[in-house]
């Protein structure tokens, strides 16, 4: 089949002196080809050229694939591909559609159906020419990455010359006619003659430019029918978000998937930009991935890759899969707290059986000057996590950073006494656990406490303001708070041989003390190479040979490097572009084999936590998205890290699935 990239550069050169005879004339079997010719900038066929005025947010977040991804593979299962023809009574004739079914199809099953749109110059096999959706298709249901579904390409040209034949953009009424065609006679067709469920939920429609503006109208006027909307870089027949979503809170309910994608040299992309602006504003959850093609086959391509894999997805909630090993939790940021991060609250809700403010309930939040406490969002996350049946976490009380200094100074701005800061600590501790006394579970009582130099204790202002006691005099004023409560102390690295001793000095000690302690909080920022996971194994081993329960309480694995070799720069937007590529590789998505490395790394953690489930009380990832992690800023602001469970859109990662196969495979 001729490739498109081929034609368009040679053919798009003379189209604007001759388009009216060309549209006319030689060109009109491949009209497909006209629209989409653009170079970057040409306007479509008649049209003024837009000007492409690319926002922050036009990023992509999906990396571009490996070209392979729908080759013929020998050694998978192939589904088939067939030609079927049905009778339209909304047009009056036989009309064709291209039908593939997966491997192990079968009437025994009921399969889920893709309904894929093509351009303005196509038909039944357009999408043939740029990707086979086919072997697409059988190559990711072969790796486990898509649900074995159905998918249908019909002729979106409802009209009784259904062929792409004369002025292309004549029959746009005829696009816009299809929607009859397709809900009372296309997927009828397919309804009875196929294993489908009927369900909207096992419904998607997608489609490319024309297809795109097709598959946005069509989905989004009919949620009762269609749960997963596609639309790659969408045509101007897509209508008015406005008149689309009239009733925003009534989409996002029904919607499980929209997927609006755009190359950023294409002409069209305007639409697309308004379309994601809409639902931005309206809080409706969307992925929104803009690549650096035209309005071309690759394009189109990839982003049915992409979609393919995230419809139809029926995810376990961690919850369940982990419901008697551990508790399985992950944090709320500010803005999730504050309603403005609804995708990320959603997961949170989802997924998690334990819930921890990932700021909203340190020192400098809670109590930011003397006796002026600001508990809202404290209270927001312990009645979300009521609501859910989640465990509410409390981090943390005291830690020698994100603390006001007023903790420590008198009105002469002079050290104070050790009374004073004890006094200070104590009310501070006592105000804020009993506000949530019996309903947050677990406390980190004391967080980062221990020196990473020479020495036990770190050097903190707590320290040098009370005394080395200041530790269980924490633990004490909490248990007095909240007898029931589980008391924990926290910290990095002290799965490390570095650390670990100090670590185990601290504990023994607060334990031959009889401090009220419970746990121990294993932060669990680590990375691809670091730390070695026997290191990991030899802590929880030992920690809980001490009678304490472990906590994995801050995990996410890193995949950028740590450091640039040689420098101390703190913002991307100091670096030289070499430094960048180092520092900063994955800003176009995160590449596929990577992402699989990193599954493979999660899941040899959980393997560990697994085996030591008596002795592991919960794991809380800290974040949900990646684009909502600390790490974006850490060491070196302005990053793009990828260390969570769920992707810049909310999509499970690899990871997610990695750690379900693990707690399905633990006894
Ligand atoms: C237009 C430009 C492009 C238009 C449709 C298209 C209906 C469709 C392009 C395609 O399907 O490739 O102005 O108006």
């Amino acid at each position: 089949m001729m490739k498109k990239s081929i034609f368009a550069t040679s053919f798009s050169d003379w189209l604007p002196n001759i388009l009216p005879i060309a549209v006319t004339l030689a060109i009109l079997p491949l009209c497909a080809t006209l629209a989409r010719a653009q170079e970057p900038n040409r306007p479509p066929a008649g049209r003024p050229a837009p000007q492409i005025m690319l926002n922050p947010e036009d990023i992509q977040i999906f990396a571009d694939p490996k070209t392979t991804i729908d080759a013929n593979r020998p050694d998978v299962p192939h589904g088939k591909l067939e030609l079927v023809e049905y009778d339209s009574k909304t047009v009056g004739t036989r009309r064709k559609m291209m039908v593939y079914t997966p491997p192990g199809y079968s009437k025994n099953k009921k399969f889920p159906v893709l309904y894929l749109l093509h351009g303005i110059g196509g038909d039944e096999n357009e999408w043939g020419r740029f990707a086979n959706p086919n072997w697409m298709l059988d190559n990711l249901i072969a790796a486990g990455k898509a649900t074995p579904m159905i998918i249908v390409m019909p002729n979106g040209r409802a009209q009784k010359n259904d062929r792409a034949e004369g002025n292309v953009f004549a029959s746009a009424p005829a696009f816009a006619m299809f929607e009859q065609d397709l809900l009372k006679d296309v997927i009828p067709a397919i309804e009875s003659r196929y294993s489908v469920s009927k369900s909207r939920e096992d419904r998607a429609i997608a489609g490319l430019s024309m297809g795109g503006g097709q598959s946005l109208n069509f989905g989004l006027q009919h949620l009762d029918t269609f749960a997963w909307i596609g639309g790659f870089s969408s045509a101007p027949n897509t209508k008015a978000p406005e008149e689309l979503v009239p009733d925003p809170n009534a989409a996002q309910e029904k919607i499980k998937l929209l997927y609006l994608s755009c190359g950023n040299k294409d002409g069209l992309i305007g639409i697309s930009q308004k379309m994601h602006a809409f639902l931005k504003e309206k809080e409706i959850s969307h992925i929104w991935n803009v690549d650096s093609y035209g309005h071309d086959g690759t394009h189109w391509k990839n982003n049915l890759y992409y979609f393919t894999q995230r419809i139809f997805m029926k995810t376990t909630p961690l919850k369940s899969v982990f419901q008697g090993k551990f508790l399985i939790g992950g944090t709320l940021s500010i803005a999730a707290l504050d309603g403005k991060n609804p995708a990320e609250l959603n997961l949170a809700q989802t997924h998690f059986s334990a819930l921890t403010p990932e700021n909203s309930m340190k020192p400098d939040a809670i109590q930011p000057s003397e006796g002026n406490f600001t508990f809202e969002r404290a209270d927001r996350l312990v009645e979300i996590a009521q609501k859910n049946g989640a465990t509410a976490i409390g981090h943390c009380l005291v830690w020698h950073s994100q603390t006001p200094r007023w903790f420590f100074q008198g009105a002469n701005g002079q050290p104070v006494t050790r009374e004073v800061a004890l006094e200070r600590m104590r009310k501070h501790i006592s105000t804020v656990v009993g506000r949530y006394k019996g309903k947050i579970k677990q406390w980190d009582v004391v967080n980062e406490a221990i020196n990473d130099g020479p020495g036990v204790l770190r050097d903190s202002p707590w320290r040098r303001a009370i005394g080395d006691d200041y530790i269980a005099e924490a633990f004490r004023a909490a248990h007095a708070a909240d007898p029931k409560a589980i008391l924990i102390y926290n910290d990095y690295n002290i799965e490390l041989g570095y650390k670990r001793p100090k670590a185990i000095e601290l504990l023994k000690s607060l334990i031959a003390q009889k401090v009220p302690i419970n746990a121990v909080g294993i932060q669990g920022h680590w990375r691809m190479d670091n730390p070695d996971l026997t290191e990991v194994e030899t802590a929880i081993k030992e920690f809980g040979a001490l009678g304490l329960k472990v906590m994995i309480t801050e995990l996410d694995m890193g995949v950028l490097p740590s450091r640039y070799q040689g420098a101390d720069i703190s913002t991307i937007e100091r670096m030289t572009p070499e430094q960048v590529s180092v520092m900063n590789p994955y800003t176009k998505g995160l590449p596929e084999t990577v992402a699989e490395q990193q599954a493979e790394r999660y899941r040899q953690a959980f393997d560990i936590f697994l085996r030591h489930k008596e002795v592991i009380g919960r794991v809380t990832l800290w974040g949900v998205r990646d684009s909502d992690s600390w790490l974006n800023n850490f060491p070196v602001r302005g990053r793009t890290e990828h260390a969570l469970l769920f992707d810049r859109s909310g999509a499970p990662k690899p990871a997610f699935f990695s750690i379900q196969k693990a707690a399905a495979s633990a006894k």
